[in-house]
């Protein structure tokens, strides 16, 4: 019997490890080391360089991101240009330092330029990557921030998209008052993140993206972006099933229908699935990422590429969208997260997205963790965090650009933290002026999005 055994294994163990290599693994090239700014100084006590690369590491802290709250205002000793030596109204060189079409500029100047690109509405944590990472991340900022101009016809298509999520919140609030909907408002820029990931998707040949995304601003998605028909979510709404009469079956929650549907952006389609969702918040991520592998193997890309000669592409892009709350709390987001790249178990990296409501249910985020960032255990994998403010949709959009260029070149996990709050009440039906008096005061004084945004200003599309 046990002969039987080992021989069974060692057939299995033969078509495992081929003459081709080891099913399911390929071993990656190493990542081209000579893409960074093209003459870093050797001299690193130059103190352009040193202020430059103060800013990289700390802009984040002081940056515009939270939509409740002013910029903080502390003093940081590091971002201080006396503390180099740096005089007001001195010439400077920025070659081979910053990535800017000037080649000299004054001191004041520099500093503005800095202060610009890092600390502004997008604040990125990436001092605890690699050194040629860093290096790419830091010229791909640098350039997004002084050169990204959007185009007329994207800044529509934009609030359009926005304009019609919040317009369907509106609705069911009108029509379905007692439905929990877990809507998107104060989130509304979550929907420029799916935009864009989904048009940088179709771009760059993808094939398949696959979403795990919980409750908050899942309908909006579903009617938004793929193609739901609201006639199936209404008529749930109203007690139905989801399934056609006749049909046995109760049906998912509402908050968690899910679809299979194509994209479509420039001629180039890419399949997009969202998976059914399980209550238990979390359990979902590692679904995403096996999900995104079985489909490699099915497809028989990426590490099934028997074809050693090509480059390693991961055409199906797993999106994990996470709560604040659930993503510091949840221990299955350690678990996945250090499995993103192991052998036999990589999908090329997911993007993630935190929709930072900045509570979970009653919880603030000061009684729900311990660490400054909801984000921050993406560092234990050496992962990039840009931290963006969600009330800047046109920020949302840049940063997502980032993200997505920064998977597509590393083929490994990154962050977005959407920094954002929530209107209304966990599920709408809760009132949270009695359980979180002082932050619904600050809330409830935040002008409606949109209404007051720059881009409504500019296509006066709402009077405001
Ligand atoms: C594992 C688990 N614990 C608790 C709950 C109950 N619960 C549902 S939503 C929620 C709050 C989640 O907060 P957050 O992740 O910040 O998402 P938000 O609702 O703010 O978008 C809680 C505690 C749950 N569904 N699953
Ligand atoms: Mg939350």
């Amino acid at each position: 019997m046990s002969r039987i055994v080992v021989s069974l294994f060692k057939c299995h163990a033969r078509n495992y490890h081929s003459h081709r290599g080891i099913y399911g693994f390929r071993i990656q090239s190493s990542t081209d080391l000579n893409y960074g700014i093209s003459s870093i100084p050797t001299n690193y006590t130059n103190k352009v360089y040193q202020i430059t690369e103060a800013f990289r590491s700390n802009g984040y802290k002081i940056a515009n991101l939270n939509p409740l709250g002013e910029p903080k205002s502390i003093y940081l000793s590091s971002l201080d240009p006396l503390n180099y030596g740096l005089g007001s109204n001195e010439r400077i060189s920025l070659s081979g330092i910053l990535h800017s079409n000037k080649t000299e500029i004054n001191s004041e100047d520099f500093l503005l330029m800095l202060k610009r690109i890092y600390c502004d509405k997008i604040g990125v944590e990436f001092q605890h990557l690699h050194e040629n990472e860093k290096e790419w991340l830091a010229r791909e900022f640098e350039k997004i921030q002084l050169e990204h101009t959007m185009p007329c016809e994207e800044k529509k298509d934009l609030v359009n998209e926005l304009i019609k999520s919040q317009v369907f919140d509106n609705f069911l609030a009108t029509k379905f008052a007692t439905v929990k909907r877990y809507g998107g408002e104060g989130a509304e820029s979550m929907i420029a993140f799916f935009l864009e990931v989904f048009r940088q998707s179709c771009l760059d040949g993808l094939k398949d993206i696959i979403i795990g995304i919980p409750h908050r601003g899942r309908l909006n998605l579903l009617t938004g972006l793929l193609d739901f028909p609201p006639v199936v979510m209404f008529k749930k709404m109203l007690g139905f099933s989801e399934f056609p009469a006749g049909i046995d079956a109760t049906g998912d929650v509402l908050s968690h229908l899910t679809d299979l549907t194509e994209y479509k952006y420039k001629d180039n389609l890419v399949q997009i699935t969202l998976l059914p969702n399980p209550s238990h918040l979390e359990a979902i991520s590692p679904v995403v990422v096996g999900y995104a592998r079985s489909r490699l193997q099915s497809l028989k890309l990426a590490d099934y590429v028997s074809d050693s000669a090509n480059e390693l592409n991961y055409p199906v892009l797993p999106i994990q969208v996470h709560g604040d709350a659930s993503f510091s709390g949840q221990g299955v987001v350690m678990e996945t997260i250090a499995m993103s790249n192991v052998p036999h178990y990589s999908v090329g990296g997911s993007i993630h997205l935190i929709v930072n409501n900045q509570i979970g249910f009653t919880t603030p985020q000061e009684r729900g963790r311990s660490s400054p960032h909801c984000s921050d255990i993406m560092k234990m994998i050496g992962a990039p965090v840009i931290h963006v403010n969600g009330d800047h949709p046109e920020e949302v959009l840049k940063a997502t650009r980032l993200a997505f260029s920064y998977r597509q070149k590393f083929k490994k996990d990154v962050m977005i933290d959407l920094q954002c709050f929530r209107r209304w009440g966990h599920n709408e039906l809760d009132d949270p002026t009695f359980t979180n008096p002082m932050m619904y005061k600050v809330i409830h004084s935040c002008k409606v999005f949109l209404t007051n945004g720059i881009l409504i200003q500019e296509f006066s599309l709402i009077s405001t």
